[in-house]
């Protein structure tokens, strides 16, 4: 039966080669058979910019995904981490970038697709640092600037963010669910919302206005590959 993949928040990098690995061997054996892959965001653990395709881990990688892309379709949506990724990243992988949200169909469905960050509205100090970097001036600004203090300011920020989130509860890092429902009725309550970011593979049901929507966050790879696999009988969760 023909079948999509979703994946999310790989955060490949060179001091994890396994995953590395594993995400190749994914996109051969697994990705090739699906009718489309899509990759909400966190596909790497940062993205400095577009000139950094041909480093690493980001080169084999890009190179398997060039491959599948010759024959299956390849979507990208940008997480917190890779939102730099821009034609360049796209022009050598053949993937196609989508906004963030995107409204599909699929198998007569409609599924809305979210990286999921913009969702954590209680993560106050984190949304107003969103807006902040979304903003196509900063980006030209900080785009500009050579690699390798592209790097190092990105390595304080990563300091910085992880000090950060010892101090926040898991609640405020967790989606809110008024922003939640606010999306759903925003896109006439879609029966499918997929997203990651949180790290916390579930399944969450709404009842809204009459309608059922389905909630399914995606696993992050740290540990262990996953995947959801979405055919016209519904959604099912894979480990790899
Ligand atoms: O990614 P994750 O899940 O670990 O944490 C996120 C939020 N943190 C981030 C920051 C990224 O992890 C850093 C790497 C991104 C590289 C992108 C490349 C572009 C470069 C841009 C350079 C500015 O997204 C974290 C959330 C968490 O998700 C859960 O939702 O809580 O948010 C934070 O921790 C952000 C802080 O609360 C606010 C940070 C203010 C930083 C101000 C600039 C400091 C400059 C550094 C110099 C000391
Ligand atoms: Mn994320």
């Amino acid at each position: 039966m023909s079948h999509c993949i979703f994946i999310s928040d790989l955060h490949l990098c060179d001091s994890r080669p396994h995953i590395t690995a594993a995400f190749i061997d994914f996109l051969e054996l697994t990705a090739a058979k699906a009718q489309a892959l899509y990759i909400l965001g966190d596909l790497f653990e940062y993205w400095a910019g577009d000139d950094t395709i041909e480093v690493g881990a980001q080169q084999t990688s890009i190179d398997a995904l060039r491959r599948l892309s010759e024959n299956v379709p390849v979507f990208f949506m940008a997480g917190n981490r890779d939102f730099l990724i821009g034609d360049g990243f796209s022009k050598a992988t053949g993937i196609t970038i989508l906004p963030d949200p995107s409204l599909i169909t699929l198998y007569g469905k409609p599924v809305l697709l979210s990286h999921g960050d913009a969702l954590c509205t209680d993560d106050t100090a984190y949304q107003v640092f969103r807006t902040e970097v979304r903003n196509e001036t900063w980006q030209r600004q900080f785009l500009s600037q050579p690699l390798e203090a592209r790097i190092a300011f990105i390595e304080q920020l990563r300091a910085k963010s992880e000090q950060e989130k010892s101090t926040k509860s898991m609640q405020i890092m967790d989606v809110n669910a008024i922003a939640v429902e606010d999306l759903l009725r925003q896109y006439d309550y879609p029966q499918l919302l997929i997203h990651g970011h949180t790290h916390r593979p579930n399944t969450h049901v709404y009842h809204l206005a009459g309608h059922t929507c389905e909630r399914r966050v995606l696993g992050d790879w740290y540990e262990q590959g996953s995947y959801l696999m979405l055919n016209a009988d519904g959604c099912h969760s894979r480990m790899l």
